[in-house]
C-alpha cells in the first residue's frame, strides 16, 4: 500500500523570526525549481508532505511568509484546553486556527525535560482530533530500556495510550507516529535501518490490534540523528513513511539534501 510520505524538520529552540522566514522562502523556492520537478509533483499529488516545526514565536511569520502551501508549518507543542489560566502555554485550538498544519506531541524532550506524561499526550491528541487538525506523536525508548529488552513494551504502551479513544478515521488520515529512539536523538547514533524497520513495523501491528482499519494507512516515521548519509537506507524500509529531522534540518542545504536523497 502506498502511503503519502512526510519529511519534517524539528527546529527545536533554534532560529529567530528572520532566519525562520528566510528558510521557509528558500525551501519553497527549492521545491518549486524546475530541476526539482519530481518533488513538486509528489507534493501536488499529495504523495509527500514537507513541513517544519519552528518555535512558537516564529509560527505566524513562517505561515505568512509563504507564497504557496508547498511547505507546511507545524507547532512543536500545544495545550489541550482551549483557554484558561495556563501561563506560558498556547492552546492547540489557537494553533490550528492560526493555520498550523500539524501539532507535534510527546517529543522525548518534552517527556524527559518537561515531565510530559502519556496522559497529557493523550489529551493533546484528543484535542487535535476534536479540532480537525493533524497530529504527529513521538514514541521511543530510552537507552536503558533498549538494553534491558523493553523497547517493544515501552513503545506499545506509548502508542496505546496516545491512541486510546481515538477514531480509526482520524488515525488513518490525520495522525502520524514518529518512532524516535531516545538514545539516537542528537547523539549522532542512528538506529540501523533494520532496527528502525523492526520497531516501525511493530508500531503498525500495535495500531492494527487497536484499530484494524487504520493500520495500513497510518504514517510511521523515523527520527533520531537523520542525515543525508542515512536517509536512503532508512526510507527504503517497508514500514517507514518519512522522517522527523532535528539537527540536519536547521540548515537549508542539509534539509534539501535529505529531500533530494529521499525522492
Ligand atoms: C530527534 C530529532 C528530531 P535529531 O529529536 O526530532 O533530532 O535529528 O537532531 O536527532
Amino acid at each position: 500500500m502506498l502511503r503519502p510520505h512526510i519529511v519534517a524538520g524539528n527546529w527545536k529552540m533554534h532560529k529567530g523570526i528572520e532566519e525562520a522566514e528566510a528558510f521557509v522562502r528558500g525551501l519553497e523556492r527549492t521545491l518549486d525549481s524546475p530541476d526539482r520537478s519530481g518533488l513538486a509533483e509528489l507534493l501536488e499529488e499529495d504523495l509527500l508532505e514537507v513541513l517544519v516545526y519552528p518555535t512558537a514565536l516564529c509560527i505566524h511569520s513562517c505561515l505568512i511568509s509563504r507564497s504557496t502551501e508547498m511547505v507546511k508549518i507545524g507547532a512543536q507543542n500545544g495545550h489541550w484546553e482551549e483557554k484558561g489560566a495556563y501561563t506560558g502555554e498556547i492552546s492547540i485550538s489557537a494553533l490550528i486556527k492560526e493555520g498550523c498544519d500539524y501539532v507535534l506531541i510527546g517529543h522525548s524532550e518534552r517527556r524527559t525535560l518537561f515531565g510530559e506524561t502519556d496522559e497529557q499526550v493523550a489529551k493533546k491528541v484528543a484535542s487535535v482530533e476534536a479540532l480537525g487538525g493533524k497530529a504527529m506523536v513521538c514514541v521511543g525508548e530510552l537507552l536503558s530500556q533498549r538494553e534491558s529488552g523493553e523497547t517493544f513494551n515501552v513503545v506499545r504502551s506509548q502508542v496505546e495510550q496516545a491512541l486510546g479513544g481515538r477514531s480509526s478515521d482520524f488515525v488513518a488520515q490525520r495522525l502520524a507516529i514518529a518512532y524516535e529512539p531516545v538514545w539516537a536523538i542528537g547523539t549522532g547514533k542512528t538506529a540501523s535501518a533494520q532496527d528502525a524497520q523492526e520497531v516501525c513495523s511493530y508500531i503498525r501491528e500495535v495500531v492494527r490490534s487497536l484499530m484494524p482499519n487504520a493500520a495500513d494507512s497510518v504514517r510511521v516515521l523515523y527520527g533520531g540523528s537523520v542525515k543525508v548519509d542515512n536517509t536512503f537506507d532508512i526510507l527504503k524500509e517497508r514500514d517507514i513513511d518519512g522522517l522527523l529531522v532535528g539537527g540536519a534540518s536547521l540548515d537549508l542545504e542539509g534539509f534539501t539534501g535529505i529531500l533530494n536523497e529521499a525522492y
